[in-house]
């Protein structure tokens, strides 16, 4: 396999005007015929043309309307090469055969459910005709699909349909224009039994936009829901950033076999089902939000992405950062901003930390890949390029980030740019010193922040010294020291935040006030290696500082804050991210330091001061539920593991678990009362409040399901029979599962019996059992690969079943080697039918060295296995011998 390298990146040598694209779809082949103008970048050039294709068979090539005959042109198994084409512009006529029934990838055009459906990005194109697959090559595209008129009714692709009719043999045709230029990897096509919710929107310009949502005609009435989210991603994003919807049709179609979440071609958005379709009794609170947010996030790519694209897939963040942190703000504003902040920290550190420690270790903009698709997989370059946009608006302020946005779209609307560009953009706007913020980009790991502070009560002055290190990647064992805006606040001994008016930084003294106001929060410019020192004045007492408030910067801070400082932000910070932070990093401390009795076979004993802390969060009314769920949430078991020399799961299952059973049984009457009070009202609403309420009644109701009482296990079964909504229901079943026995199976074999006709549902079913932490689970785990219901061709099944195992660290890392063993064999058969998804489920041996010898062993024979496998695919190879390295 070979290796790209940004370094080595070249401007295309021709580009594309128009594209002609006619699709005849069958049930044995499919014909492609692409009619395309092409002209040089440079005139007079003589360069050959070279376009990607694979698993196509060519049928004729012309050009200027002249057949090209064997040796006017070289065929390999990757490419079709043109040596020497006509100089000046010319149109390129190219047939070929292909056949979706059997493309198991998932990737260019395949069927799902009877229904063909595209996905090109990042490099599926190739798959469907030859062509320059690459991003900076923006065609206009007409699209004329004919099919059987009776199996496939609906005839979609992107932008404006522009003439249908019927024809001969049963057959209809349709063909579509899309009027703005786009890369092929925005192309999509879909042809199926299809029926849709409409409805419209009518821009704040007065463009009305009809809406459509496509999927079988039984699963239209669970549309409602992302309906509603696009209709209001629409109004966001014209309020928020004044973005209007460019054509008068948007189409979105659901399809049970996907890659991935979803797909934002031009016009025409494909969903992976579990995003769109939402009915009360089916979908869970997290399924609704989740709709809400990647509706949003694939609306939002119009133009963050499409009208504005990548040069390349090194500039990925350029949209997905971009795009991801415009979904944040979306789902912020529609609900909790400090709740959605939390779920996003904890999902960045989950992908970040793992990753940033690991051999797939790599800054947001890549220096090289071989299989473009892994990075999508680590989730790593969505966040963290989210994180990187975040501090942009931290350092320019929401107005200043607004103008920013505004330059970018003016100067770059129709165009394939670079991360610079959108640099460029955000410092040109606001006359902005972004010192060497660029590093953000290019350097790999995550920064250490280390902060002392002191207070002098003679000169009323506060000190904060910051210290910074990053620490060595694969390929980069020496790091530049990063910019990094601190955002801190400074609390008085009555918990409010003290007003902040001037600092010294370097000698200098700097008002931190704004518009002449003093603040109660400012934002630090951390620049420096060694000791970087910031003296705030006029400091009447000794504060306890709030530090990196809203996380401002993803970093991993270590603070001399002790227990007593940390107790009292949990209950007075005013910044409601650091009051759960600071929950957050007592936990840690006390999971690590229990975890080092247990090693040492001492008795385990949980802090009285911690359970108290706990309890008045969890009886706070004042507190909104949502984050008292998140707050006394315990740090999961793999953020732990991270934190140890040599991870050991056993340890830090027991831990977690024993703090877990000591909370729920210490708090057992708070957590009682919480349950009693927070039953849901009998009408499903998707609202804050409500998700709130059911949050922390199902979080009570799981630390309660770790008791052995048979007063819970009633309790449990009582919510699963009276339950009105399936967030309800699946947490009772939750909690009933977390101990062997009867309940557990009868309850289970209950739940399948009910759901079995809704796949989504057997989804969440498979995910539960397959995460189960009861000893030796993996046996359970094979059998579920033969149930009638689990299919590795579908990844929503493997990433519940397969995905599932291996968040289990108990299981996945049996010391027996057990877990390995079942993942090894399932990549090697998952690789021959759909290596993203193989490659996706790989990844769970990356990090393989974290662990002691005898488990390194275990995964390493695995991982040796998939590299001699014979006929592996480029993305399971980049992960298995990069994991070996
Ligand atoms: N932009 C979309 C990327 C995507 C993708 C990438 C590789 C393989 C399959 C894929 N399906 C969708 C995802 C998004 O931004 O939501
Ligand atoms: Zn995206």
């Amino acid at each position: 396999p070979k290796e790209i390298f940004l370094k080595d990146y070249k401007s295309p040598d021709y580009y594309f005007d128009t594209v002609d694209l006619r699709f005849s779809l069958g049930e044995e082949k499919t014909i492609v015929a692409s009619k395309i103008t092409v002209f040089p970048r440079v005139e007079g050039s003589s360069a050959p043309l070279v376009l990607d294709g694979v698993d196509l068979k060519l049928i004729s090539i012309k050009v200027d309307g002249k057949e090209l005959k064997e040796g006017d042109y070289h065929l390999d198994s990757r490419h079709l090469t043109l040596p020497s084409p006509p100089e000046g512009k010319f149109t390129l006529e190219i047939d070929t055969e292909i056949q979706p029934q059997n493309n198991t990838s998932l990737e260019g055009l395949y069927k799902s459910s009877g229904n063909f459906c595209t996905q090109c990005e990042a490099e599926g194109f190739r798959k469907i005709t030859f062509y320059q697959d690459r991003p900076d090559i923006m065609a206009k595209y007409t699209c004329r699909i004919e099919a059987d008129k009776l199996l496939y009714p609906v005839l979609l692709s992107n932008g404006n349909l522009i003439e249908q009719g019927t024809l001969e043999g049963g057959k209809h045709y349709a063909v579509w224009e899309d009027p703005f230029k786009k890369p092929c990897y925005l192309f999509a096509l879909v042809a199926g039994q299809l029926e849709s919710r409409d409805d419209t929107f009518v821009t704040r310009s007065g463009r009305k936009v009809a809406l459509r949502i496509w999927t079988p005609a039984q699963d239209v009435p669970k549309t409602a829901h992302a309906m509603y989210s696009l209709k209001a991603a629409m109004k966001w994003d014209e309020d928020v950033f004044g973005l209007e919807y460019d054509l008068d049709l948007f189409n979105v179609v659901a399809v049970p076999d996907f890659n991935m979440g979803a797909m934002e071609n031009k016009s025409l958005n494909i969903f992976n089902s579990k995003l769109v379709l939402a009915s009360p009794e089916t979908a869970s609170d997290a399924d609704y939000a989740a709709i809400l947010g990647v509706i949003g996030h694939e609306y939002f790519h119009n133009w963050t992405g499409n009208r504005v694209t990548c040069r390349d897939w090194f500039q990925l963040s350029l949209k997905e950062g971009l795009t991801v942190f415009r979904d944040q703000e979306f789902s912020s504003d529609m609900g909790s901003r400090t709740v959605k902040r939390i779920a996003d920290v904890s999902k960045l550190r989950n992908y970040q930390f793992p990753q940033d420690a690991g051999p797939m270790a790599h800054p947001v903009r890549p220096h090289s890949y071989i299989k473009m698709d892994n990075f999508y997989t680590g989730k790593f370059l969505l966040y963290m390029g989210a994180e990187v946009v975040r501090m942009y608006k931290t350092l320019l302020g929401t107005q200043g980030f607004r103008k920013g946005m505004d330059l970018y779209f003016k100067r770059h609307d129709g165009q394939a740019v670079t991360c610079e560009d959108f640099f460029a953009a955000m410092k040109d706007a606001n006359g902005a010193d972004f010192a060497n913020f660029l590093l953000w980009y290019s350097q790999a790991g995550t920064p250490v922040v280390k902060v002392t502070s002191s207070y002098n009560a003679e000169a009323h002055t506060f000190s904060l010294k910051f210290s910074q290190e990053v620490p060595p990647t694969p390929g980069q064992p020496v790091k530049e020291s990063m910019f990094i805006p601190v955002a801190v606040g400074l609390l008085d001994s009555s918990g409010k935040d003290m007003t902040l008016s001037s600092v010294y930084h370097n000698g200098t003294l700097q008002s931190v006030a704004s518009n002449n106001q003093p603040v109660l929060s400012t934002v630090l410019r951390v620049t420096k290696q060694k000791e970087e020192e910031f003296v705030f004045c006029d400091i009447f007492e000794r504060p306890i500082p709030s530090l990196l408030r809203g996380y401002s910067a993803p970093v991993r801070l270590e603070s001399d804050l002790s227990d007593s400082d940390l107790f009292f932000l949990l209950a007075h910070d005013s910044d409601e991210f650091n009051r759960w932070e600071s929950g957050q990093v007592l936990a840690r401390k006390l999971m690590l330091s229990l975890v080092a009795d247990f090693q040492q076979s001492k008795p385990l004993t949980l802090n009285p001061k911690f359970v108290q802390g706990l309890k008045s969060i969890l009886c706070d009314p004042s507190l909104d539920k949502e984050f008292i769920a998140k707050a006394i949430t315990l740090p999961g078991e793999g953020e732990i593991m991270d934190m140890m020399e040599v991870a050991d799961p056993d340890a830090v299952h027991a831990v977690r678990t024993f703090i877990r059973k000591e909370l729920a049984s210490q708090l057992k009457s708070e957590f009682l009362s919480t349950v009693e009070n927070n039953r849901s009202s009998e009408e499903y609403v998707f609202d804050h409040p409500n998700m709130a309420g059911r949050a922390l009644k199902n979080t009570a109701l799981a630390y309660l399901g770790s008791l052995e009482d048979s007063e819970i296990t009633e309790l449990a079964l009582h919510e699963y029979k009276t339950a009105t909504n399936m967030t309800d229901q699946f947490a009772a079943l939750s909690a009933i599962s977390q101990k062997p026995g009867k309940t557990r199976d009868d309850v289970l074999a209950d739940f399948y019996t009910k759901w079995q006709h809704n796949y989504l549902v057997v989804n969440k079913w498979f995910a539960l059992q397959a995460m189960s932490n009861i000893p030796g689970n993996v046996e359970n785990v094979r059998k579920l690969l033969n149930h009638p219901a689990f299919d590795l061709r579908n990844p929503n099944k493997v990433y519940s079943l397969i995905g599932g195992f291996c968040g289990s660290p108990v299981n996945f890392h049996a010391k027996d080697g057990s877990g390995y063993k079942f993942l090894g064999e399932i990549v090697l058969q998952l690789d021959k039918l759909n290596p993203q998804v193989a490659s996706r489920m790989v990844s769970a041996f990356s990090r393989w060295r974290r662990f002691d010898e005898s488990r390194q062993t275990l995964a390493k024979q695995q991982l040796e296995t998939i590299m001699s496998a014979n006929g592996l695919s480029e993305n399971v190879f980049e992960i298995a011998s990069k994991s070996l390295a």
